[in-house]
């Protein structure tokens, strides 16, 4: 029979600590701008700005990065967090008249 402050888990009234799955971190992915012949250079300081969260001097070194060798990576995040960002640089790229581009890989 249950005691009369409902101790009835066979606890002891001890409380559980956090399990394994409870604490687990999330899986992380990148998001990896890429390069064209066309996005403004400015454009892209203001997504990694904005978007991406990023200060005025690594929004614009991540863009040299991405305009001199090919990609970059704009940030790491849990999947679906990486796919609305992506969502949302392409709509305003598309919006601006920009053909920017990015991909979501492991971290
Ligand atoms: N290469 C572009 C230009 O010369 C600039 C640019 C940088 C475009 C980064 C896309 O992800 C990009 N205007």
């Amino acid at each position: 029979m249950p005691d009369r402050v409902g101790h009835d888990d066979q606890t002891g009234g001890a409380v559980k600590e956090r399990s394994r799955e409870k604490t687990k971190e999330p899986t992380l992915y990148s998001v990896v701008l890429l390069n064209d012949d066309y996005t403004p250079m400015q454009f892209v300081v203001d997504v990694l700005e904005t978007l991406f969260l990023k200060s005025p001097a690594e929004a614009y070194r991540i863009m040299m990065q991405v305009h001199l060798g090919g990609r970059g990576v704009a940030g790491i995040y849990p999947w679906e967090v990486a796919e609305t960002k992506v969502d949302t640089l392409t709509s305003q790229a598309r919006e601006a008249g920009h053909p920017l581009q990015a991909t979501i890989e492991d971290a």
